[in-house]
């Protein structure tokens, strides 16, 4: 095929990609700036490569005719999870969305691989809009922990390096590791609430400071300087003293405050 038409036909994917990617990585953003554990850790996608697709059509003998219908990870997402019960969480954001339609699931959690791989697959159907109108594609989502992904991304490097003739003794020592990522990942989540709960008083004292800093600079603005520089160094006492609860109740006042001044300038405004 010639390279123009493969750039057309890969063009709609491209699109499917920078979409998906941006709207899971949203979710992120509305987790954390609700102070809420986002079970998305992080988000990448590609478009695969011709080089691939060709591979691939030629191994499970795809005529190019079929080649969209039957090739369902032309668009890739990746999610990334910090603990294995998140998994069930994003597929079920997944399912519950509007714009996204699963078609099928490959659960390698239940049925771990041959290899010793372990993820949790969705195809979904996603529409784009493009020049010639919407395009409904398919696209491949992997959801999978920290741990298999570091498993997976050095297990694909030696398939990549042996070109699937993998030497027994590093076959081993990869199952061996696979064996390791379970109880890596069980261990993490026998603590997952500890770890939730530090994140979350992290994430918490985080957007905290952020607002307080952000009514201290519009207070700038509209009251004088003597009192905002006293109210700063209060800011920074508390902030020293890192203890959540204080912070919480400085932020409330430093809104009273900012709210009386907000009730000055529309009296003032008024008259
Ligand atoms: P890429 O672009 O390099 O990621 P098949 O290609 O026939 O094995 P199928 O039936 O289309 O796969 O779907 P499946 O099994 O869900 O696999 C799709 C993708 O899952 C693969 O893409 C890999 O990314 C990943 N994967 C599946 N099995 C393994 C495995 O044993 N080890 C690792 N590291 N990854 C795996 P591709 O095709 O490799 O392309």
């Amino acid at each position: 095929m010639e390279i123009q038409l493969w750039r057309s036909i890969l063009c709609p994917y491209e699109l499917a990609v920078k979409e998906l990617t941006v709207k899971f990585e949203h979710i992120i953003k509305e987790h954390r700036e609700n102070d809420l554990y986002s079970p998305i850790e992080q988000v990448s996608g590609r478009v695969k490569s011709v080089s691939s697709i060709l591979e691939k059509m030629q191994r499970k003998h795809i005529p190019m005719e079929r080649m969209e219908e039957e090739i369902e990870d032309i668009a890739g997402i990746r999610i990334i999870c910090q603990f294995e019960e998140d998994i069930d969480t994003v597929a079920s954001i997944i399912q519950n969305r509007s714009d996204m339609t699963i078609k099928s699931e490959k659960n390698y959690l239940k049925h771990i691989k041959q290899s010793g791989y372990r993820s949790y697959h969705l195809i979904i159907y996603y529409t784009v809009d493009t020049l010639n109108g919407p395009k409904k594609l398919q696209a491949e989502i992997q959801i999978r922990t920290m741990a298999m992904n570091f498993w997976a991304t050095i297990e694909h490097s030696l398939q990549y390096k042996y070109k699937g003739d993998m030497p027994p003794h590093v076959a081993e020592r990869l199952s061996n590791a696979a064996d390791a990522i379970i109880s890596l990942d069980h261990e993490m989540s026998s603590v997952r609430n500890e770890i939730m709960d530090a994140q979350n008083s992290s994430l918490m004292q985080s957007n905290l400071v952020k607002d307080i800093l952000n009514n201290i600079e519009n207070l700038y603005r509209v009251s004088n300087e003597r009192e905002v520089v006293k109210i700063q160094a209060e800011f920074l006492r508390v902030f020293r003293a890192k203890d959540l609860q204080q912070l919480e109740r400085f932020h409330r006042q430093l809104d009273i405050i900012a709210e009386g001044y907000r009730a000055q300038a529309v009296y003032h405004n008024l008259k």
